[in-house]
C-alpha cells in the first residue's frame, strides 16, 4: 500500500527557510574569555545552527518524495501524468544539491573564523556567509515552489492496494460511475450533474465474507485517441491499465449525461481492443428514468435498483482473480 503524498512535510519557500535558519541563529548568544573569544564562539555557534536548519531541512524534503525509480508503475505513471517525473526529479537534485552547498559553505566558514585573529574579520566573515547561504538558497526557489505544488496533488492520490481484486468502473462523464462506487461501497465520492465532477481517481471497498473488493472510481473518458486526452482522462487509462482485474462499463442509455449511445458504444468498442485480456461487465444505468431492450445488466444507481446483482456479478468475476487466492 503507498501512502506517498500525506508523509511529504509542507515545503517551504526559499524565503521562509532562511528566515527558519536566521531566526534559529539569532537568539544565540555566547560568552567568552575575551572580545575575540566571545565573537568567534558566537559566530561558529550561529554558522553551525543556520547550517543545520538548511540541511537537514532541505535532505527531509529529499527523503520524503517517493523513490520513482523503485515504486510500483501505476504510481510512477500517475505522478508523471500529475506532475511529470523528469520536472520532480530535476528539482529534488537541485534540492539536494543546494544541501550540500550550504553544508559546504558552512564548514569553509567555521574553518575560516576559527582561524581569524580579529573581531571585525569574525564578523565580516559570518555576515559573507549569510550573504552565501541566502545566494544558494534563492537559486532554488522555482524548485521549492515546484515542490510544495506537487506535494500538494499527490496528497490527494488515494492509497491503493494493488494486490486485492479490483474493478474499475469506467465510462462516460456524468454516467452515474461515481453514484455506483457510492452504493457499492464506503467510498463517498463527489457526484453531480456535470462532467468531469471526477478529477482522479478514487477508492472504495466492499467485504464479503471476509473477502475484500477494490472499487476504483475513474474521471470520465471521451471517445478519443491517448494522445488528445487531458490529465483527467488519462488518470482513468492508468487505472484501467494497471488496476482493473475487471472492468465496470457503464452505459447512459438515457443520454442524460449529455452523450449520445452510440458514442458511448464507440468507446466501450475501443476499450475492448485495447485491453482484450480483462472482462468487461456492460452495465446500463439510470433504469428509473427508462430502460433499452438490451440483455445488459440494468441498474439505477440512484436508487439502488439492480445493484445488489451488479455487485453478486462483480464478485463472480473476481473470484477468477489470482490476487484472491493469494489473500485468503
Ligand atoms: N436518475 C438517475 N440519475 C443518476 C443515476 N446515477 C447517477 N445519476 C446522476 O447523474 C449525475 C452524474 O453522476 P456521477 O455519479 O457524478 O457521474 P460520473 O459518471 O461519476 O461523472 P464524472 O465524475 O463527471 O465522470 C448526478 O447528477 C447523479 O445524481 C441514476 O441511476 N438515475
Ligand atoms: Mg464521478
Amino acid at each position: 500500500m503507498i501512502d506517498w503524498g500525506r508523509k511529504i512535510p509542507t515545503i517551504l519557500t526559499s524565503k521562509e527557510l532562511l528566515d527558519k535558519a536566521f531566526h534559529k541563529a539569532s537568539k544565540i548568544t555566547l560568552r567568552g574569555n575575551t572580545r575575540l573569544d566571545t565573537a568567534k564562539k558566537t559566530s561558529l555557534a550561529k554558522i553551525s545552527a543556520s547550517g543545520d536548519v538548511l540541511n537537514s531541512t532541505l535532505m527531509k524534503y529529499v527523503k520524503a518524495f517517493p523513490n520513482l525509480d523503485r515504486k510500483e508503475e501505476f504510481y510512477s505513471e500517475l505522478v508523471d501524468v500529475l506532475v511529470g517525473v523528469d520536472p520532480l526529479k530535476k528539482s529534488l537534485g537541485a534540492v539536494s544539491w543546494c544541501a550540500k552547498k550550504c553544508s559546504g559553505l558552512q564548514r569553509e566558514y567555521l574553518r575560516r573564523i576559527r582561524w581569524s585573529k580579529d573581531v571585525t574579520v569574525v564578523d565580516h566573515l559570518r555576515i559573507e556567509y549569510y550573504g552565501r547561504i541566502s545566494s544558494v538558497v534563492s537559486q532554488i526557489s522555482k524548485d521549492l515552489e515546484f515542490l510544495g505544488e506537487s506535494r500538494n496533488k499527490l496528497r490527494k492520490l488515494p492509497n491503493i492496494d494493488t494486490g486485492i481484486p479490483t474493478a474499475v468502473i469506467a465510462g462516460f462523464p456524468n454516467v452515474g460511475k461515481s453514484q455506483l462506487i457510492e452504493k457499492l461501497s464506503n467510498a463517498r465520492p463527489a457526484i453531480a450533474v456535470y462532467p468531469f465532477t471526477t478529477k482522479g481517481v478514487g477508492v472504495g471497498h466492499f467485504t464479503n465474507r471476509w473477502q475484500t473488493f477494490q472499487l476504483v472510481d475513474t474521471p470520465g473518458l471521451l471517445d478519443r485517441p491517448l494522445e488528445e486526452r487531458n490529465a483527467i482522462e488519462r488518470q482513468a487509462v492508468l487505472a484501467i491499465k494497471y488496476l482493473a482485474d475487471l472492468i465496470v462499463f457503464m452505459i447512459d442509455p438515457t443520454e442524460t449525461s449529455g452523450y449520445s449511445i452510440d458514442i458511448q458504444l464507440h468507446l466501450l468498442g475501443s476499450l475492448k481492443e485495447w485491453m482484450p485480456e480483462v472482462p468487461i461487465i456492460e452495465v446500463e444505468n439510470k433504469v428509473d428514468l427508462g430502460r433499452s431492450t438490451s440483455d445488459r445488466i440494468k441498474i439505477s444507481a440512484l436508487d439502488g435498483e439492480g445493484v445488489e446483482e451488479l455487485r453478486v456479478a462483480i464478485m463472480e468475476v473476481l473470484a477468477a482473480s489470482p490476487k484472491l487466492s493469494s489473500e485468503v
